[in-house]
């Protein structure tokens, strides 16, 4: 038999459906074999008393993207996908944001323009819309589709993002037609800014008042209704990061009657709370996400929603600030909560945190972590017939996890280009210490052992068969008969 390029034998392999104790054998960038013992390969890497996992795909990560308010973020796509890379990822999927007036077929020709040269790991991109013109709905975005750009973000808030209802039928009419997910950030904006407006007028600046306007109430409202506009055509959505219990319990109801609503939530509502925000002077900015952390009772049904399976899939929401005038504090000391960037990092940390606190502590089983940071999101965004599983045929992305490494977190030892992280000081077991894409070791040693531009674009297909499941809910009989004839 030939020899293999690489092995990786003695570990215990995990996928999302169970565990055995397996050596891997890869060829071409594949997963050739999977059997009790194998012969070393040309490079051989020994999984003893290691965890041996598919490769995490972070399906919510902003990069080399500039916001509605014209800030860029810190990482590019270099930096990101190197702190992605060393903390686990083998496939990152950023978006390609449209701002109104861009045509996309430009905007993602120039996403790609930034990531090809620099990204080390595989990468695929969202869309986000913005502006869905006839052009856009008609052309653009199923032409899109079909070239593998199989989901879009759209808001319901920020001015210069948000649709309007009719708006958001529109490009959800389209996406059923095409087979796309629709990605959803959920939250009132009139709610949000007529609480800020009267906040501001009142001298009320700083960062701690930024959760206070993002009242969880947005949210709730915004997610109940986005979930009516998924049921009027049938068309599934999946709800991202969600923050608070209402929005919780909507999405589960919404799910037990049938409907295909999705959800996503992320680390700074787990492991943060609004009382993370307030800190002396402006230090709080660095906490400052939408939606907001909140409190230790959204945290308790946030971890809830993951374990009883409301939420499929776990993702950073990387939005990489620094604290300065490039990011979160434009007007210098004279910021206020409404000025500053939106967002926190987390592409590196993301499955640390949640492998310590959730797998080490015995709150979750490894499997399910495995499908709540990899194999689900391969799931619902249509990689699954390359990545998100240890299987033969498939991409040769993997992580191996030393389950006892011991690690305080420090900004100093991260790889984005934030200068700070709001997870600082905090203790952790377990970290991935060698990190394999497409058979190529991109991460062993500590050290990052592959070129910027080794990465590759994934085209992507329909999303899975979670998202195709015929919903048992939606809209009334003869709208739902006659809408596939509707333009
Ligand atoms: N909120 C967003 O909607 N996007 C980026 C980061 C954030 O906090
Ligand atoms: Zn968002
Ligand atoms: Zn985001």
């Amino acid at each position: 038999m030939t020899e293999f390029d690489l092995t990786i034998r003695n570990g215990t392999v995990v996928n999302a459906d169970g565990r055995m104790r397996a050596d891997i054998g890869v060829r071409d960038g594949l997963i050739h074999t999977l059997a009790p013992s194998l012969p070393a390969g040309r490079q051989d890497i020994d999984a003893s008393g290691h965890w041996v996992l598919p490769g995490g795909i972070d399906s919510h990560c902003h990069v080399e993207q500039i916001s509605s308010n014209g800030v860029m973020t810190a990482d590019d796509f270099d930096s990101a996908t190197v702190a992605a890379a060393f903390g686990g990822n083998t496939t990152i999927i950023p978006f390609a944001a449209q701002h109104r007036g861009m045509a996309l077929p430009k905007v993602v020709s120039d996403y790609h323009a930034c990531a090809g040269p620099k990204a080390v790991i595989d990468y695929s991109f969202h869309l986000i819309v913005s502006d869905p013109t006839p052009q856009a709905l008609q052309h653009d975005l199923p032409d899109l589709i079909r070239k593998g750009y199989t989901s879009f973000k759209v808001y319901t808030t920020y001015d210069k993002l948000k649709l309007d209802d009719g708006q958001m039928l529109d490009v959800l009419h389209t996406a059923g037609r095409e087979g796309a997910l629709v990605m959803v950030h959920a939250e009132n904006n009139d709610i949000i800014k007529w609480i800020a407006q009267r906040l501001l007028d009142n001298g009320h600046v700083a960062p701690k008042f930024h959760a206070v306007s993002h009242d969880p109430l947005a949210e709730s409202e915004a997610t109940h209704r986005v979930i009516a506009l998924s049921r009027l055509l049938d068309v599934p959505v999946l709800i991202v990061h969600v923050s608070g219990i209402e929005a919780v319990r909507h999405i589960r109801h919404a799910q037990t009657l049938g409907a295909r609503i999705f959800a996503e939530t992320c680390p700074q509502y787990l492991f943060l709370t609004a009382d993370d925000i307030d800190r002396p002077g402006l230090e709080g900015a660095m906490f400052c996400c939408s939606p907001p952390p909140r409190d230790a009772a959204s945290q308790e049904a946030v971890w809830a929603g993951l374990l009883d399976g409301t939420f499929q899939v776990f993702s950073s929401d990387h939005a990489p600030y620094r604290y300065d005038e490039s990011g979160k504090l434009p007007k210098g000391e004279k910021t206020t909560f409404k000025d500053m960037a939106n967002g926190v990092p987390g592409i590196e940390l993301r499955m640390p945190l949640l492998y310590s606190e959730g797998v080490h502590t015995g709150r979750m089983t490894l499997e399910k972590f495995v499908a709540l940071t990899s194999t689900d999101h391969a799931q619902m965004y249509g990689l699954a017939h390359r990545k998100g599983r240890i299987a033969v045929g498939l991409d040769a992305d993997i992580a191996i996890w030393d389950p006892l490494r011991q690690t305080q977190v420090s900004t100093h030892m991260l790889h984005d280009r934030v200068g700070y992280t709001p997870y600082e000081g905090k203790s952790l077991t377990g970290w991935p210490t060698t990190v394999i894409n497409r058979g190529r070791v991109v991460i062993a040693h500590n050290e990052l052992q592959v070129a910027r531009g080794s990465g590759e674009f994934i085209a992507r297909g329909k999303p899975g068969p979670l998202v195709n499941a015929p919903a048992s809910t939606g809209s009334a009989g003869f709208l739902k008969s006659l809408l596939p004839k509707l333009s």
